[in-house]
């Protein structure tokens, strides 16, 4: 017995099913999903690459935009970051020679000292024939460790960093400081800053090359590197893949937790570029916030200050340009709404809308009926909808209305749009509404044109990841329902529900992958019979509306413990972009 349970033991350490075990900040169904940097239902794609499937995709270098900052590759082309950064990403081999054109001289080469050295040592670094010069000990971490590997061919990254004393015979007096954003691929891209070395420490790395078993104490990044648990979910990209913190409860130290469950480093926090999903990063009290504890450390922002200020800056860091490439892609507008104040009253339990607070909801009307069911505009000739709303072969006797508050009385320009195309999800099913998701497409009104510029309404944002709301979030349900005295409405009503995530406990059997409970703790607002394929939207952090649900069913409407079903609209985001081939029906170019 007692050799057995040793046993099992011991293949239990090699299963890793120890390891991973700090549940206050690693969330281990999710690190079962092996996402990485790559996973853009985490983190956002690099600019030259696009979200296809919840992966990111190299791009091509003619989706790169045109202008951009010439730099010279490792073959010696001359041509844009971004389209270099394309092919790289495609052929997988760092090939970042400089900024500005090739000339002949430029010459950039890292190696480790000493020369019979493998994939331990110092890093030296030759720029343009100058003589070797050491990357100084400080700033030295995994960011530029593992960014100085990949650039000697190690495509995992640093195992260690390391920083010593210099040695006596070194034959330059200088180092240089290197500050890397973690995801470039060659030391040439980071921030590269001349100094003199006298009392500097000198960065030394050991790089990843042979897998082993992680230690208990240790956590198993995505590419199979072994980093020390307490290191995960600091903001840290230790793994160099960003495994380490794309699955986290909680964030540890002063790093800062996205909606997603990713942590940044407070760096990021307030820095002009978005980096949570949902955008909580930038937000105007956030940076509030970071300001007033920036002057609370006075003293600690002067020690900055001075160190920014001994320095004479040799080489600029290709982040900005990174950043400037994200602002000249295409960005869809969508999910923008008036968010006035609003009338009182009754959806169930909810208020009256007002004049462009709703501007993607539309109303479906079939030939004998009023409005039967709501829909919601997503952007070119489409609007989604619930399927049991809609059958396939009688796209022709549905109307779209849009720009409508009113079913009676006319407030703003409604117009009417026949419907060409009805697209049930192939699974569908009548029984239990499980995929309860359709879309409709819209005959343009001009026939010259093939678009839909419906006058008073604008799309509202398809999220393209299940990670961007979570339960407890407060969003918006619209329709033209029935209220809690069971009367049709003729004006648009909307109501504050919230996201809920045990809906198996509630709905047992009847409940699905692709649905989502929203509603009240006491019933009080719900969508109702006639909201069917109207939608629910939650509100990023910047306050673009995203469609995070259709209405779908629900037992009766406004009870106490029985909250609304909804399509959760995330989980079909392929399916969305595949039918409408709108490869922009997301925010960003995804
Ligand atoms: C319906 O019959 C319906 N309370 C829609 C939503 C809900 C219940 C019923 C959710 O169309």
């Amino acid at each position: 017995m007692k050799s057995l349970s040793a046993l099992m033991f011991i293949s239990c350490l090699q299963l890793g099913i120890f390891q991973q075990k700090d549940n206050t900040y690693l969330i281990e169904e999710c690190v079962n999903n092996g996402y990485t940097q790559n996973s853009c239902e985490k983190v956002f794609c690099q600019p030259w690459q696009r979200c296809v499937d919840g992966s990111c995709f190299c791009k091509l270098p003619y989706q790169c935009p045109k202008n951009g900052t010439l730099v010279c590759s490792t073959e010696k082309r001359t041509l844009n970051y971004c389209q270099l950064k394309s092919l790289e990403c495609q052929r997988k081999k760092s090939r970042f020679m400089n900024r500005g054109r090739c000339s002949s001289q430029e010459t950039f080469q890292v190696s480790l000292k000493p020369e019979n050295a493998t994939s331990t040592g110092i890093i030296q670094v030759e720029v343009n024939q100058s003589p070797k010069t050491p990357v100084c000990g400080s700033p030295w971490g995994m960011n530029e460790a593992n960014v100085a590997c990949r650039h000697l061919g190690f495509p995992e990254g640093a195992d260690r960093t390391d920083t010593v004393d210099p040695e006596e015979d070194s034959d330059s007096m200088e180092c240089l400081k290197a500050r890397c954003r973690g995801t470039e691929t060659s030391l040439a891209e980071c921030t590269l800053t001349r100094v003199n070395k006298t009392n500097e420490k000198v960065a030394k790395v050991a790089c990843h090359t042979t897998h082993r078993e992680c230690s208990p104490k240790e956590f198993r990044c995505v590419n199979r590197k072994c980093i020390l648990s307490f290191k995960t979910c600091n903001g840290v990209n230790d793994c160099g893949d960003l495994s380490d913190e794309v699955c986290c409860k909680a964030c540890r130290g002063k790093s800062f937790h996205c909606h997603s469950d990713v942590c940044i480093p407070r760096k990021y926090i307030c820095n002009n570029e978005v980096d949570c999903l949902t955008g909580e990063d930038e937000t105007r009290s956030q940076c509030d916030k970071k300001r007033s504890e920036d002057n609370e450390n006075t003293g600690n922002r002067r020690a900055q200050q001075n160190a920014r200020e001994g320095t004479e800056v040799a080489e600029q860091s290709m982040d900005e340009e990174r950043r400037k490439i994200k602002t000249l892609l295409p960005q869809l507008q969508c999910g923008i709404a008036n968010h006035t104040a609003t009338r009182r009253k009754r959806i169930v339990g909810g208020f009256t809308a007002g004049k462009d607070e709703f501007p993607w909801q539309v109303a479906i009307k079939d030939e004998r009926t009023t409005v039967n069911c709501g829909g919601v505009y997503i952007g070119g000739c489409w609007v989604l909808t619930a399927a049991h709303c809609v059958r396939e072969n009688r796209a022709h006797t549905y109307q779209v209305w849009t720009g409508m508050l009113n079913t009676v009385v006319q407030e703003g320009i409604i117009e009417a749009f026949q419907v060409v195309k009805v697209i049930v999800h192939e699974k569908y099913n009548t029984k239990t509404y499980e995929n309860d998701i359709a879309l409709m497409e819209m005959k343009p009104k001009d026939t010259n044109s093939p678009t839909c510029y419906p006058v008073d309404s604008s799309p509202v944002c398809v999220p393209w990841s299940k990670y961007m709301f979570k339960g407890g979030h407060q969003c918006k349900v619209s329709g033209w329902g029935l209220n809690e005295e069971f009367s049709r409405q003729f004006g648009l009503k909307w109501g504050y529900i919230y996201l809920m995530e045990n809906c198996s406990e509630i709905y047992g059997n009847r409940y699905f992958e692709g649905m989502e409970c929203a509603g009240t703790h006491d019933g009080s607002v719900d969508s109702c019979k006639g909201d069917s394929g109207g939608p629910l939207v939650c509100f990023d952090s910047n306050n673009v509306g995203y469609v995070w649900g259709v209405v779908s069913w629900g037992e009766n409407c406004g009870e106490k413990g029985h909250p609304g079903v909804y399509t959760k609209v995330a989980h079909y985001f392929n399916w969305i972009g595949r039918h409408t081939g709108l490869n922009l029906i997301s925010r960003y170019n995804l």
